[in-house]
Order: structure tokens, then sequence, then C-alpha cells
């Protein structure tokens, strides 16, 4: 997979010379490219930002910059099966980032990211380029950057040979619907504290069972709202506060 990230701030991203993502770099499995948005102005002072038209706060990204950026994207070449990148583009207006969402981006072969500043992007350039628009959360950052970064992180974990374990991807919260219940390793007693006991019985029917119990129970007290979308048994709700 190719991702093209344009940003006019390319040192954001030095996290994505680290560890599994470094590592994955490293082999091959992603190619990841920065690119300055700045590159693109003509003006002495290489200026991407405009007053809004209208009046109002703050100012917006200017559509000239951008346009050349990822045309220059485009002519650069992806992948040889590809002919342009997916455009997904971090914004506070976008759909919800969800598990469902990242599995069918790291499916393409190539993604582009803009990141904007300011009040955002000259809604053009949007209309013209994206794909997807999408948000992390209900909450205000200051960029795209941070967006993108959780972007890439999320998708390159579920491509082949990234994860060691393909269990452990297949486990994941928002994958099974469920948060995960919590998890333990040696020593079996630490701090007057022991590991719950059917853990170490070895009866892994029981152990099944015991997980999806702690599962159900910490979905209902933290995020009950992903329960209505699950098909639960009668089994599964004889764990569960009343009204589940
Ligand atoms: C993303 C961004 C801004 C308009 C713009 C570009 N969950 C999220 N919160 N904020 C962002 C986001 C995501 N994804 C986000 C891109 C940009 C914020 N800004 C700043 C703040 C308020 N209104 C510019």
């Amino acid at each position: 997979m190719q991702i093209d990230i344009v940003t006019i701030f390319p040192e954001y991203f030095t996290p994505l010379d680290v560890s599994l993502l470094g590592k994955a770099r490293e082999r091959g499995l992603v190619d990841i490219r920065v690119h300055n948005l700045r590159v693109q102005t003509a003006d002495v002072h290489h200026t991407v930002d405009d007053a809004p038209f209208g009046g109002g706060p703050g100012m917006v990204m200017k559509p000239e910059p951008w346009y050349a950026a990822l045309q220059a994207v485009v002519d650069a070449g992806g992948p040889p099966d590809a002919a342009r990148p997916r455009v997904v583009v971090p914004t506070p207006s976008g759909r919800p980032l969800t598990q469902a969402l990242v599995a069918s981006l790291a499916a393409e072969p190539w993604l582009a990211i803009p990141c904007g500043r300011y009040e955002g992007i000259d809604r053009r350039v949007l209309d013209a380029w994206a794909d997807d628009e999408v948000s992390l959360g209900d909450y205000v950052l200051a960029g795209g950057e941070v967006a993108a970064l959780v972007i890439v992180e999320a998708v390159t974990r579920l491509m082949p040979g990234v994860v060691g374990n393909a269990e452990s991807v297949a486990d994941d919260s928002h994958t099974t619907g469920l948060l995960e219940g919590p998890v333990y390793t040696r020593p079996a007693s630490w701090d007057g504290r022991d590991v719950p006991a059917v853990l170490l019985s070895g009866d892994h029917a029981a152990i099944a069972r015991w997980r999806r119990d702690e599962a159900l129970r910490r979905t209902a007290a933290m995020r009950p709202e992903l329960l209505d979308r699950l098909d639960l048994t009668a089994r599964d709700r004889e764990v569960l506060p009343d009204g589940f």
C-alpha cells in the first residue's frame, strides 16, 4: 500500500519511523510519502491561507496550493494497479472513523491524506478531490495531522504481515463489537492481587466463557450503546445488569 500525506508540518510525521510502522516501512509493506504543501506556493511568503469569504474568525486554506499538491501526488503515481488514490480528508465535520471504515481503507492500494490547518480547506478542493471526510471524534483538534497519524496506524496494522499475530487483529474490540476484558501475565500473584483462577485452570471452554462475560460487563459499564447492535443470548444477559 502507498499512502501520500500532504501537510504544512512534515515534521509531525516522524513517529511513522518508529515501532510497528517503522518496521513495516523498512520491510516495504507500506510506502508512506510525506509532502510539504508549501512547495506548491509561488509567492515569497509561501502563503497557504487567506481570510474567509463572508467574514468571520480565522483563516481558510487557499485552493491553488492544494490543487497543485494533490495533482502532483497523482502525477508522481502510485502502485501499478491504481490510477488515483482514495483521498481521505480529516475534518471535524466528517463522519466518525470506525473500525469498519478503517478495514475498507486497508483494502485500498493507494491512499492520500490532505491535512488541513486553520479553519480548514476551501470547500471546492474537497468537492473536487475528497472520497471520504472523516472525524476522529467529538472534540476539536488544531489540524488534520494527528488524525492522519491515527488513520495510518489503524489501517497499516490490518495489513498482512504488519502485526505478527493475525489473531490479535481478529480479536480486537470494535471487530467483535465488544470492548475487551482484562488481561494478565506472570506473576500469578503480585502485590497481594491474584490472577483470576479460571485463567490458570487449563479449561479452555471455561476461559472463553469467562472472557466473554468480562467483555460483556465491561461494555455495559463503559459503552452500553454498543450492546444495542449485538444479538445477545440468554446466557449473555445473565451476566449483565437488568435492562440489557
Ligand atoms: C481535522 C481541523 C479546525 C474547523 C477546523 C483542519 N475529530 C477532529 N476534531 N478536529 C479535527 C478532527 C478530525 N479528524 C480536525 C482537520 C482540521 C480539525 N482543523 C481545525 C477546528 C475547528 N473547526 C483544521
